[in-house]
């Protein structure tokens, strides 16, 4: 089991002013910070980190959302970081979402979801490599 996982603060939360009380709620989760960045997605770059997603009907409006503004991209770091991050965003949808969590308090709608939160251990590794080099992150 991987310790690390990755996030990115998306571009609703941004616009919306959460982006600090987000990784404030991080820190104090116990996660490390192991790499950090404003960043923003071109539509291409959008459409390949959800590539999965392609054949879904949501997913021209996924990319255009998370090619709309900057967004927060991160690596974290804890013990069985995967599936404790995934509880503490919460369900993707923020209406079905436990009080507390991320998305129920700054989500906007189910497209629009506040966070990302990688599912596995393996796309935890191929998304924090997707958007940071061996330079941007701690060891
Ligand atoms: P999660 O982000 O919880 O892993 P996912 O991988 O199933 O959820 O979907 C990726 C994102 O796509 C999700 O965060 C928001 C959007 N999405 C998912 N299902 C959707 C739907 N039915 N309608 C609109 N957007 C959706
Ligand atoms: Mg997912």
């Amino acid at each position: 089991m991987s310790n690390r996982t990755f996030t990115m603060i998306k571009p609703d939360a941004m616009k919306n002013g959460h982006a600090g009380v987000i990784i404030d709620r991080f820190i104090k989760e116990g996660y490390k910070i192991v790499a950090l960045k404003v960043t923003q997605l071109s539509a291409d770059k959008a459409g390949e980190f959800y590539a999965v997603h392609k054949e879904r009907p949501f997913y021209g409006e996924l990319v255009a959302f998370m090619s709309s503004g900057p967004i927060v991209a991160a690596i974290l770091e804890k013990e069985n970081a995967v599936a404790a991050f995934r509880e503490l965003i919460g369900a993707t949808d923020p209406a079905k979402a436990a009080e507390g969590t991320i998305r129920k308090l700054y989500a906007t709608s189910l497209g629009e979801n506040a966070v990302h939160g990688s599912d596995s251990d393996e796309n935890a590794k191929i998304e924090g490599d997707f958007f940071f080099s061996g330079l941007e992150r701690v060891h």
